[in-house]
């Protein structure tokens, strides 16, 4: 759909509930809020379903518009969903229901009868800002702050490659409507934890560098993980890919079941959902995720041998 064909739709619905992916971040939280709000605005009744994953800065964008169970008539949306491997738990009974998707992942499976997806879109709250203005709904501080947390998440406040100009046109609006934004930024992009600084330290020792030090793969074991919160876990990936001349890291953790998954983060030029590709998982060029049923030390040789063929020409550039 067009985003002027899913104004349409959402106007002639009623009774929404929203739904946001597991392991939720900014993006997936707030835009689904400012999507709720704006369907609010304009005299629907809408809720986003409850995500008790969500970090309590991140709680704070549905305090008021969360309910616990969707209705049974509830017309269901995902936001930022790109298959459903990627709704929480909680939520998987739902996915026959669920009747409209947006999302701006580039690899995804589709689950819904309609869909709105705009790869191009650096955050899906770009495209929820786009849907706001189609409905005619005048944006709010309330619908503006969330915008910024969702715009400003996906494009790691502004730094990525992803950063276009309709970003910058969706903060000037949300700065705009007079709301605070500053404490977001400072909240989510200048404040380090003594747990995330530990945890940089042990990549810093730990990781190895391939390709004359253009890949990177670290692998962090569970005994290490538990020293710091899951908070302190937030842009770990993005943190070996940030050291001088990696163009394409991966991270590994251990999972509950033995196995472990990874965290690719590559610059423009390398493909990180290519990688994740040839072991089941997908995402974006630049951040991609997979799931490998090998051991911490197993997965780490083969993920590092991925990357030397990605570096080296193969794949995943
Ligand atoms: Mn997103």
């Amino acid at each position: 759909m067009t985003r002027n064909e899913c104004a349409a739709w959402l106007r002639e619905r009623d009774h929404f509930c929203i739904l946001t992916h597991r392991r939720p971040d900014g993006d997936t939280m707030g835009s689904s809020a400012a999507l709720c709000l704006g369907l609010r605005a304009l005299g629907k009744t809408a809720h986003v379903l409850e995500n008790r994953e969500a970090s309590p800065f991140l709680s704070a964008c549905h305090a008021g518009l969360s309910k616990e169970e969707a209705a049974e008539g509830d017309t269901l949306i995902t936001v930022d969903v790109a298959s459903p491997g990627m709704l929480p738990k909680a939520f998987e009974p739902l996915l026959d229901r669920c009747a409209l998707r947006i999302d701006h992942h580039g690899s995804a499976t589709s689950f819904t009868p309609v869909e709105l997806v705009d790869p191009c879109a650096a955050a899906c709250g770009d495209i929820v800002y786009d849907l706001l203005l189609e409905l005619g709904v005048t944006l709010t501080k309330e619908m503006a702050w969330r915008l910024y947390i969702a715009v400003s998440t996906d494009t790691g406040c502004f730094r990525y490659a992803n950063t276009n100009a309709h970003c910058y046109t969706v903060a000037a609006a949300c700065a705009e409507t007079g709301a605070e934004l500053y404490p977001i930024t400072q909240e989510l992009f200048d404040t380090n934890t003594l747990g995330k600084l530990k945890m940089q330290s042990y990549i810093v020792e730990n990781a190895r560098f391939l390709c004359g030090g253009k890949a990177a793969v670290c692998a962090i074991p569970k005994a290490m993980e538990e020293t710091v919160t899951k908070d302190d876990m937030e842009g770990v990936p993005g943190f070996l890919r940030s050291i001088e001349g990696v163009k394409i890291s991966a991270t590994l953790r251990q999972t509950e079941e033995g196995g472990s998954k990874m965290s690719v983060r590559a610059v423009p030029g390398y493909d990180a959902a290519a990688v994740c590709a040839r072991f089941g998982g997908g995402g974006h060029k630049g951040a991609a995720g997979a799931s490998l049923t090998l051991s911490l030390e197993d997965a780490a040789e083969v993920v590092a041998e991925a990357l030397k063929e990605a570096v080296e020409g193969g794949i995943g550039n």
